[in-house]
């Protein structure tokens, strides 16, 4: 180390490896701080401002992309009571995609008869929908997003 110092061309080489560490840390760090402002304000979309239920049960499933979540729970199980009036979901779509929801049924099969599906069929970005059900047999009963349906699935109980 010593002999290359006292030549003038080892002092340039370590001053610019000097510079180049400096200028390596500052990168870093800018980039982290951006990156951590970013995800804050995604988390904050995804968890902030709760949509207020329009009426029935008030129970609220976000959409967003491309998942259901529920009391922050993504993909959720959502517990219902068996019987009664039903239950009213309220679905709003706080993602950029379109999405909807479509529970399979007592036959546990997408895309048949007793499917239930959201209103409207198709939810759009920013917009609010709503399904409503009533199981009157105790189960667990399936539901997905016919337009993301491996990310955006999910269960409903009813006990
Ligand atoms: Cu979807």
């Amino acid at each position: 180390m010593r002999d290359l110092r006292d030549l003038p061309i080892g002092e340039m080489l370590l001053g610019m490896l000097a510079l180049a560490v400096a200028a390596t840390f500052i990168g870093v760090f800018l980039t982290v701080g951006g990156d951590d402002e970013e995800a804050g304000a995604e988390n904050g979309g995804a968890t902030s401002a709760p949509t207020s239920p329009a009426g029935g049960s008030g129970v609220t499933v976000t959409m967003g992309d491309n998942f259901f979540e529920y009391q922050g729970q993504r993909n959720p199980n959502i517990p219902v009571q068996v019987g009664g009036t039903g239950v009213l979901v309220d679905l709003p779509n706080e993602g950029r995609s379109i999405h909807n929801m479509r529970i399979a049924g007592l036959d546990n099969r997408y895309n048949n008869q007793d499917d239930i599906v959201s209103d409207p069929e198709t939810i759009r970005a920013g917009q609010n929908g709503n399904i409503a059900f009533t199981f009157g047999t105790p189960g667990t009963y399936t539901f997905r997003c016919d337009f993301h349906p491996d990310d955006m699935t999910g269960t409903i109980t009813a006990q």
